[in-house]
């Protein structure tokens, strides 16, 4: 039976996805190095400062910057990223996301967000949906990132419900890797075969099909 939900943020309630990209894509350039779509999606749902470390090391400057530049350059990317933000508004919440809360809310189904990103909260608020969730995980309270499964397991413990009666859903490779690693049934949004390979129990290319119903059904 079905007791909770729990979610990723960017690429699954909001295109903030995107925004990382953009943003990361102008911290690379200034430093020399090109990153591309295909190599943001080794990015997505790591850290902000595991995601600067992937990019110095697919440039090829892994020991070119010292941990206070590596701090100064992480910070710049995210007040990119923050200004890019403030563009948020409800209305690009993802198709049928506040429809799924309003259902979960009404049945009694707690959602909870498990994202590496320290900006979730600011998010929620952009996209007027912090009350539809019982609980966002803090990602310093665990000690390892996605494809570890302690944001999903952290998540899960906080409500009282165990991994066996959760669904975790996530658009990044990493994220349903940790979802899986968590003992729960993993939905993947996006790209079928990337996501499949890392172990996805089923894969919607967007969320238009994400119900309760549809969710129920995974859990019965
Ligand atoms: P921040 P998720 C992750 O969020 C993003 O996918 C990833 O690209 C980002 O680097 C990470 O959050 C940290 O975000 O810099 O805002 O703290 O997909 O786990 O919701
Ligand atoms: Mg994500």
């Amino acid at each position: 039976e079905l007791k909770a939900v729990i979610f990723d943020l960017d690429g699954v309630i909001t295109d903030t996805a995107e925004y990382h990209f953009i943003a990361w894509k102008q911290l690379a350039e200034e430093l020399g190095i090109a990153i591309d779509r295909a190599f943001n999606e080794q990015l997505k749902g790591i850290s902000r400062m595991e995601s600067l470390e992937r990019i110095l090391v697919h440039g090829g400057k892994a020991d070119a910057y010292t941990p206070e530049e590596k701090e100064e350059m992480a910070q710049r990317k995210n007040e990119h990223y923050v200004s890019l933000l403030e563009r948020l508004k409800p209305e690009d919440t993802y198709p049928g996301i506040r429809e799924l809360l309003l259902e979960l809310q009404r049945e009694g189904i707690p959602a909870v967000i498990a994202s590496a990103s320290k900006n979730a909260p600011q998010i929620l608020r952009a996209l007027e949906l912090t009350e539809l969730f019982s609980y966002v995980v803090p990602p310093d309270s665990v000690k390892r990132g996605k494809p570890a499964p302690d944001l999903f397991l952290r998540g899960a413990e906080e409500i009282g419900v165990g991994p066996e009666a959760c669904i975790g859903v996530e658009d990044a490779q990493a994220g349903i890797e940790a979802i899986k690693a968590a003992g729960m049934i993993a939905v993947g949004i996006g790209e079928e075969a990337a996501l499949t390979a890392s172990g996805a129990d089923v894969v919607l290319p967007d969320t238009t099909g994400l119900t309760l119903r549809f969710l129920r059904e995974l859990r019965a």
